[in-house]
């Protein structure tokens, strides 16, 4: 099964979304395999923006980003990838559709509540820079037959 990194932005701990969002994941049928809060530093940022850092708004969104603890999730399913960049909602919060999580709770292109990985590959590397091994857990929901077909569908 895919797995992929969410963090719950300063935007969305501040504003108290922390639990409305992890419960939409959980209401889609998502496993939740790692869960914590975390301080970022510009080291850890600097990294996960690196394709940002020469762009105008990069030392904004740093202090965006180490505005308060985040939360970091690791979370499992068929496609998650493309499940939670929908889920989520285009960058622009201010245009991301309803019923996504950036247009349901966000007006910003910088304040947009949540990252999501944005393909597997790369989900693989941000679950590395955010958890350690022994923070992602493995194990199989009981309610998984209810989830997918025998078949994994
Ligand atoms: P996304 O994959 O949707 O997180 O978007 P990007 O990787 O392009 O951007 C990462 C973050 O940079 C956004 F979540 C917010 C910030 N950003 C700005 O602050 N201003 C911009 O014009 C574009 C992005």
């Amino acid at each position: 099964m895919e797995s992929t990194l969410v963090l719950i932005k300063p935007s969305g701990v501040e504003r108290a979304l922390i639990g409305r969002i992890i419960a939409r994941f959980e209401s889609k049928g998502l496993i939740i395999a790692g869960l914590k809060m975390m301080q970022l530093d510009e080291k850890i940022l600097r990294e996960h923006y690196s394709h940002l850092v020469d762009k105008p708004f990069f030392p904004s969104l740093l202090n965006a980003m180490m505005a308060s603890p985040v939360i970091a999730l690791c979370l499992k399913g068929k496609d998650v990838v493309e499940v939670v960049r929908a889920m989520a909602g285009v960058t622009d919060a201010s245009k991301a559709l309803p019923g996504t999580i950036r247009g349901d709770f966000g007006m910003s292109n910088q304040e947009n509540i949540i990252h999501a990985s944005d393909s597997p590959e790369n989900a693989t590397t941000e679950i590395k820079r955010f958890f350690h091994d022994k923070e992602i857990f493995d194990y199989t929901p009981c309610i998984i037959k209810f989830l997918y077909s025998p078949d994994g569908k």
